[in-house]
């Protein structure tokens, strides 16, 4: 699709966008934005348009494929074979999700590698939530319906978001995420209505240490966000951090009743004004603490990310080797 989207022309009206003046060009990229036209990879953009979406896809692609950590420590240990098999396919999902990113990524001109330099070496980001660890068969289904549930509410309005390759890969990426998220709940479902104590007491210990870590992927509050006004203005993001992260809220509330599990927040209450929940403070040190590197298992992911690149070496290399010599093979073929 991506390649696709790099073979368009650029469309009449933009094509012709280089021959103008630098304002007058930023002041019809700003135009076709306001009358919500998707920009596509050969439209002109403004610099700080492309480096922000680079910035915000890569990061997502990362979170992705980091993302697959935590609950691939559980696919060995999982408790039956028909969980093993939903989980190997959305561990795999979760990688296919990532290169879909990676793929809408380069269409602004960023060579895979350099993002995956970018990551190994600390200086892009992924999501704080997968630098906290996995302790039990709980853990996994509380990832499928919190981490997916957050991941579901903040990527819903990217399927809008002005970049064309963006907006149509998280369509693909939401769908399946839907998926996740009610297998998330259907797991922690059967141990709640059909397990023993020990098991709900399991599900009720994995959302204590869940449920701050969820709230903090939406991003620091709206008043700290360095980059959310400018990506509103552009139609990168089209709802901010702190109206997301209470609708995931709201509609957590009832899940939670549903599942019969509590939320570890003593001042979550129905707020009739607001026709809102009311909660308490999210503990912003700890996020700026993961975000920085300093959480649980941020070594630990970062490494095993590296290590699986070495290892990978040699795959990379004999596919180059080949390539070539398919090359070679078909240019005498042609001469002959
Ligand atoms: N973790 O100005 P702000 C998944 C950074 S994976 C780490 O509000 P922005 C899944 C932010 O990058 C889903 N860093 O930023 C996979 C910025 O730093 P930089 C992942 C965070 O970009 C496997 C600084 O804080 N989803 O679904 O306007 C299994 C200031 O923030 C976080 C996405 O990536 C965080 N939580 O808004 C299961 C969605 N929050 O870059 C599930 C796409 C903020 O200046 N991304 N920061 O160094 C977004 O929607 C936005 O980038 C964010 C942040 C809402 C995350």
């Amino acid at each position: 699709m991506y390649t696709q989207a790099m073979d368009t022309a650029a469309r009449e009206g933009h094509a012709s966008a280089s021959g103008l003046a630098p304002t007058e060009r930023e002041q019809r990229f700003e135009a076709r934005i306001a009358a919500g036209e998707y920009v596509e990879p050969k439209d002109w953009m403004p610099d700080h348009y492309r480096r922000t979406l680079v910035r915000q896809i890569s990061q997502h692609a990362h979170s992705e494929i980091v993302g697959m950590l935590p609950e691939g420590n559980w696919i060995t240990r999982a408790p039956t074979l028909k969980r093993k098999a939903i989980l190997l396919a959305k561990v795999q999902d979760e990688g296919g999700h990532g290169l879909y990113l990676y793929a809408a990524a380069e269409t602004l001109g960023t060579s895979r590698d350099e993002m995956i330099e970018a990551l190994h070496t600390g200086q892009a980001k992924y999501s704080s939530i997968f630098n906290y660890p996995t302790l039990t068969w709980a853990d996994v289904g509380v990832i499928g319906w919190l981490v997916d549930g957050a991941a579901i509410m903040n990527q819903i309005p990217l399927c809008r978001c002005s970049y064309g390759p963006y907006a149509r890969a998280m369509i693909r990426v939401c769908r399946e995420e839907s998926f996740h998220q009610r297998q998330g709940f259907d797991a922690l479902y059967a141990m709640m209505s059909q397990g023993t104590q020990a098991q709900r007491d399991m599900v009720q210990d994995a959302v204590n240490r869940w449920w701050w870590p969820s709230l903090m992927m939406f991003g620091p509050p709206d008043g700290e966000s360095t980059h959310s006004e400018q990506s509103m203005r552009w139609g990168i993001k089209r709802i901010g951090n702190d109206e997301l992260r209470q609708k995931f809220i709201d509609a957590a509330v009832e899940q939670a009743k549903v599942l019969g599990v509590d939320l570890p927040d003593p001042q979550l209450k129905w707020n009739p004004e607001r026709g809102h929940h009311d909660h308490g403070a999210i503990d912003w040190d700890e996020f700026w603490r993961v975000v920085g590197g300093d959480g649980p298992c941020n070594r630990d992911r970062l490494a095993a990310r590296v290590r699986a690149r070495d290892d990978g070496a040699w795959v990379r290399e004999a596919a180059m080797a080949h390539a070539r010599k398919r090359a070679a093979c078909d240019a005498a073929a042609q001469a002959a």
